[in-house]
């Protein structure tokens, strides 16, 4: 892997590190009137895959998909002027954090319902595939849309079809505040489990934001030889409580100790490390990354707090059923 591309990489970490860490600082302002569901210490993964993947290719995901949203080359003015309920938001401001869709970065939907878009991301790739397409359909997802029926179904359909999609699944042991150790047998792993419907799977360390991307371009070019669905499980750790822009290691959940030992291995300090280590990276160099991503985030914020909230008259477009009138379905 060149050094540019790490340097890539660290970039994009460092860009979604700072979109994020600008939201959790002004969440309490009561202006983003939405729930958020951070990604800071996990940003990796959506790093490292949106930079593997081709503009071209498809992606969806769930609740946590600002920083997929990003990786895969979203507007940040759009993605905020979103949260915030402005007109000028990727949705037309009706979204919202969680429900963020780019058709024009190939970024076709992300939604709160868990495993609600693993379906969608594969009937993308049935089309891919139907249509003849070189692209990717690649489906961000956590642990828990595992335990979902519809994430099987979507497996079994996508392996029984070849279809040209990507599972990658960012492993950070909970499901809101349920650990694995309620939800799943001592011992099982996902990755294995997942293989047992036929799929090409394998797991590994998702705060090596090196390796994912190495592992994630390996998996895309399978998919692209027609080699079929693959499926990634990556581990890795959500610093801030599951919904909101807090830490809550004190509601006891989960230790300090556990929480302590994710922390000492965050993807974008080990990347700066071995760019360092290896001359790439100097003082001079990442202040001139950092300031160009806080001037870019600054004005984004500037964007989204000026934009008008939508009309009210705009409530009923963009609909896919009629619009319900007078207690009468129209
Ligand atoms: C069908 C459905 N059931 C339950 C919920 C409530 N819920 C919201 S997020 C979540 C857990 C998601 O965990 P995971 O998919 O591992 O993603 P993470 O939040 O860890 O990133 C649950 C159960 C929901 N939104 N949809």
């Amino acid at each position: 892997m060149s050094i540019d591309t790490q340097l890539e990489l660290l970039r994009r970490i460092k860009r979604i590190r700072h979109v994020e860490e600008e939201i959790a600082r002004r969440y309490p302002e009561g202006k983003m009137r939405c729930p958020t569901h951070l990604s800071i210490g996990q940003e990796g993964v959506a790093a490292a895959v949106g930079l593997a993947l081709s503009k071209d290719d498809l992606a969806v995901s769930g609740h946590r998909a600002h920083a997929h949203y990003l990786g895969k080359g979203g507007s940040l003015q759009a993605m905020l002027a979103e949260i915030y309920g402005k007109a000028t938001g990727c949705c037309s401001g009706k979204g919202g954090s969680m429900h963020l869709i780019d058709e024009d970065v190939g970024f076709m939907g992300s939604t709160a319902i868990v495993a609600g878009t693993v379906p969608v991301g594969v009937g993308l790739a049935y089309g891919i595939k139907l249509k003849k397409h070189k692209q990717v359909s690649c489906v961000f997802h956590g642990d828990a849309v595992v335990e979902a029926g519809v994430f099987f179904e979507s497996v079994n359909f996508a392996v029984l079809k070849n279809l040209p999609v990507l599972f990658v699944c960012e492993n950070n042991l909970y499901s809101v505040y349920s650990p694995l150790s309620v939800r799943q047998p001592p011992g099982r792993s996902i990755a294995d489990m997942v293989k047992g419907l036929g799929i090409s799977s394998q797991s590994s360390d998702g705060n090596d934001a090196s390796s994912v991307y190495q592992i994630t371009l390996d998996a895309i070019g399978k998919i692209r030889a027609g080699q079929g669905p693959q499926f990634l499980e990556f581990s890795t750790y959500r610093w801030r409580e599951h919904c909101g822009p807090f830490y809550d290691n004190d509601i006891g959940y989960r230790t300090e100790e556990e929480f302590n030992d994710w922390k000492a291995k965050d993807p974008l300090t080990r990347l700066r490390s071995t760019l360092e280590e290896n001359g790439a990276l100097n003082s001079s160099l990442e202040n001139k990354i950092d300031k160009e991503i806080h001037l870019e985030v600054e004005a984004a914020f500037q964007f989204a707090e000026d934009s008008d909230f939508p009309e009210a008259s705009e409530a009923y477009t963009d609909l896919y059923a009629p619009a319900i009138t007078d207690g009468a379905s129209a």
